[in-house]
């Protein structure tokens, strides 16, 4: 017997779907803003997972031009019928732009290629798919109800799909607005069959701390469905604040080769305070059945740290598991871009990236030259040692990252200072003639407005390489800077409390990553980034 440790994926990876095919398992998250989109992951045993590609990977596919942070991909579903994969989602934008909307792509591989979008008449979010046994296939989402009786209040449809125009036909059932009264936001509709009897599985609460799910079942697929008077049958609400997880929900259920069950759904590690700076993590819990209902983590009621899973054989945690330390190379695949490819603006050299400098910013919805990764681990050091020739408003730097409006930097800037006035100069205390001062400093930016944090001034040979370091020890990410080689300096301590989702809105957590700018000017400045290390504390 092997245990899966919860989160089974840490950090930003929400709203999990999942399913089998034969001995495999196959995950696929959200990903908002970030490029390539919709990872997908592969397991044999539900504990040891690995990522094989991404659905969302190649310009031309889907265009994110100018969608802010915590737009873009929401909830996915991936199924698997006939010998392809099937995986549904939303490109969310703003009401009124055309490209908001839900689409299906294609697949053989579940590696890729994906397909193009086909685009569905369907309004709202967390589309699913389910095939029936007699050929037909039914979508079903969640939308706004069309007479609201409460504020946000969603409903769930159901429409049947005709395979062959690949258009939405027939009626639009609303089969299902949540199972308490007092609770707003149905969504993440999955529909199964389960000897004979439909199920659907629903989230309601809202993806934060009500967060709950909910199942309802019925003799036919576009209902009349009765919830369990069991619901919720899972959430941790009752659990309060201090609860080592909350916001648990948006489930999708797998059974196993076995016959056993279980389902993958999100939650959030609050620390340092009701703060969860790692976003929306991928747990898995154990279901069985009872009186025709499915029971989430029986006996316990709650996502278990710890989940035995008897068929397993022994973990290998994957990177996306967050199994890794140190360098992370250009061909791992947690890089993440904003909006458009990485290769755009960068490409692999050694160790590391030349990124091309753009004069977009990090605070713009647009593809600055940033690469980075999620923050995986509450305590951490990531150090990225760079390297540029910056002139005048020219920046290069590490980045904690939440949205345009909010992040926190530390970097190089071209803005000459003055080495040999500057009492802070140098960790020989004077300035050699070939050498220049180079400025560092460390900027918050809140909710769109920007605070210094600190600067100070490093000596030493104007091309030799600066490391810059984030050092996070719960919710003090210290910023630190040095010449390469030479014991790194402190230039200010950001408190990453202000930089959380529950802080700032939105629905992600942390990225780290290296950037390069010129600040809206033209340049030509190709920022070394020589080695990029990420590395658990803990
Ligand atoms: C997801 C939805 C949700 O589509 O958050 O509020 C959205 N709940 O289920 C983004 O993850």
């Amino acid at each position: 017997m092997t245990v899966a440790r919860n989160p089974l994926l840490p950090g930003c990876y929400p709203d999990p779907t999942i399913c089998r095919v034969g001995p495999d398992y196959y995950l696929v998250t959200s990903t908002f803003e970030y490029a390539p989109g919709l990872p997908v992951f592969h397991s044999v045993d539900l504990v040891s997972w690995e990522q094989i590609g991404h659905v969302v990977d190649r310009p031309g596919q889907l265009d994110f031009a100018g969608i802010g942070s915590s737009g873009g991909l929401y909830a996915p579903t991936l199924r698997h019928h006939d010998g392809v994969f099937w995986l549904i989602c939303t490109l969310v934008t703003r009401q009124d732009d055309a490209r908001d909307g839900n689409f299906v792509m294609t697949a053989t591989d579940p590696a890729g290629p994906w397909s193009d979008p086909v685009w569905l008449d369907a309004d709202g979010i967390d589309p699913s798919i389910f095939f029936d046994d007699d050929g037909r296939v039914w979508v079903h989402g969640t939308r706004l109800a069309r007479e609201p009786a409460w504020h946000d209040q969603t409903e769930v449809w159901v429409r049947e799909l005709d395979r062959r125009t690949m258009t939405l036909v027939g009626p639009e059932h609303v089969v299902w607005n949540g199972a308490l009264k007092d609770v707003v936001w149905a969504e993440a509709p999955h529909l199964y069959k389960v000897e004979g009897t439909y199920y659907l599985l629903a989230a309601e609460g809202g993806t934060e701390f009500h967060h709950a799910v909910s199942v309802a079942r019925a003799d036919s697929v576009t209902g009349p469905y009765t919830g369990n008077k069991g619901n919720p049958i899972l959430t941790h609400r009752h659990l309060g604040r201090e609860s080592d997880v909350v916001g648990t929900g948006h489930a999708d259920l797998v059974q196993a080769v076995d016959g056993s069950w279980w389902a993958v759904l999100l939650g959030m590690r609050p620390y340092g305070g009701y703060h969860y700076n790692l976003g929306r993590e991928t747990f898995l819990v154990p279901v069985t059945w009872e009186d025709g209902w499915p029971v989430f983590a029986p006996g316990v009621g709650r996502v278990p740290t710890e989940v035995d899973v008897p068929f397993a054989g022994p973990v290998h945690l994957g990177l996306a598991q967050g199994g890794a330390s140190g360098v992370v190379p250009p061909g791992d695949l947690r890089w993440t871009s904003l909006r458009r490819p990485a290769a755009e603006f960068a490409s692999a050299s050694g160790d590391g990236w030349d990124l091309t400098m753009r004069p977009t910013t990090l605070a713009d919805p647009e593809t600055p030259a940033f690469l980075g990764v999620r923050q995986q681990h509450m305590d951490l050091d990531v150090r990225a040692t760079v390297r540029a020739d910056l002139a005048d408003g020219e920046d290069v730097g590490l980045a904690v990252r939440q949205s345009e409006d909010d992040h926190v930097r530390v970097f190089v800037t071209g803005t000459a200072g003055t080495a040999s006035t500057d009492d802070t100069a140098g960790t020989d205390g004077t300035a050699g003639t070939d050498d220049e001062a180079r400025r560092v400093v460390a900027v918050l930016r809140r909710a769109g407005v920007e605070t210094t944090l600190g600067e100070l001034t490093l000596t030493g040979a104007a091309d030799a390489p600066v490391t810059l370091t984030v050092s996070a020890r719960g919710q003090d990410y210290a910023l630190l800077a040095g010449v390469a080689g030479d014991e790194p300096r402190p230039v200010a301590v950001a408190d990453a409390r202000t930089l959380d989702s529950g802080a700032t809105g939105g629905f992600l957590g942390l990225w780290i990553g290296v950037y390069a700018t010129s600040n809206g000017r033209p340049t030509a400045t190709i920022a070394q980034v020589q080695r990029f290390e990420y590395v658990p504390a803990t």
